[in-house]
């Protein structure tokens, strides 16, 4: 069985069930040694709620990685989520350079956006920074408003596979190696992941479930890096991720005051039998 010692880098969300509360949960039951560094401490994510607190720790990440790799600490893989200021993702990339294994696997999330839209808090500078982490990586995971910022290209609701192909196209020309295009949908009934992999795309395609919830990139993301370090193939990790993300999108539908995350934690012996 593969244990696999995974950095996790992504905020702490308090209250929400995202980023670092899906992440270390998820990389966990996937059998993982899971290692987090909080980007950011807020007291809920930003989708959807007002006042929330937000502590940047930018400062903090230098000094903890100076110790990592005084103690010669060093990962099987980095898997970033939100990252709270361009000057992280500076640092990340020295992360890469500085504390990987000889195999080192480097999975970039590039939180930032959704429905066409950047999350709060972010602008363009933040995007520009984030090309540079996302074309430096082997995996990344960007859902289609990602990227279409990271690829300068003009986000539609509705398209056709001439679309995606040419993202994923624009994506693989700047650098990106392996690529799951997330939330990708040519109709109402079904949705799905575009997985490009050793230079050939292939689509997953399944149940579409209408209510948007938050917080299933990252349940998604964690899912797939725990399966990618368990030896799967990318698109049989993405298969895995998104069949585990449509059913804790299905365990929290029924629940109207459960709009700010996803019920993942109930599902997690589902995963951990699929990785088995
Ligand atoms: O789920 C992505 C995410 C992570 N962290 C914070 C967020 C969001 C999305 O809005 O606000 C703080």
């Amino acid at each position: 069985m593969e244990y696999k010692r995974i950095l996790t880098v992504q905020d702490i969300s308090c209250f929400g069930q995202c980023s670092l509360t899906v992440a270390l949960p998820i990389l966990s039951a996937a059998g993982h040694e899971t290692v987090i560094l909080p980007s950011a401490l807020l007291s809920t994510h930003t989708g959807g709620f007002k006042n929330f607190t937000f502590c940047d720790l930018t400062g903090e990440i230098p000094k903890i990685t100076n110790h990592w790799q005084e103690q010669n600490i060093k990962f099987d893989a980095i898997y970033t989520g939100y990252l709270g200021s361009a000057q992280q993702i500076e640092y990340v990339k020295e992360m890469f350079k500085n504390l990987g294994k000889d195999n080192l696997v480097t999975i970039v999330d590039p939180a930032m956006a959704d429905a066409g839209k950047l999350y709060t808090g972010f602008n363009n500078d933040f995007v520009e920074e984030m090309k540079k982490l996302v074309f430096a990586a082997d995996i990344i995971l960007p859902n289609i408003t990602e990227a279409c910022l990271l690829t300068d290209t003009v986000y539609r609701e509705n398209y056709d596979e001439d679309y995606i192909n040419n993202i994923i196209k624009k994506l693989s020309d700047s650098g990106a190696k392996t690529i799951i295009l997330t939330g990708v949908s040519f109709n109402n009934k079904t949705t799905g992941v575009m997985v490009f992999e050793n230079g050939k795309s292939r689509y997953y395609e399944h149940k579409r479930i209408s209510k948007n919830s938050h917080g299933t990139g990252d349940v998604y993301a964690s899912a797939f890096t725990g399966a990618f370090m368990k030896g799967k193939s990318a698109y049989d990790a993405a298969t895995i991720a998104a069949d585990y993300t449509l059913k804790c999108i299905e365990n929290t539908v029924g629940d109207e005051g459960h709009c700010y995350g996803v019920k993942f934690e109930p599902v997690l012996p589902y995963l951990i039998d699929r990785l088995l």
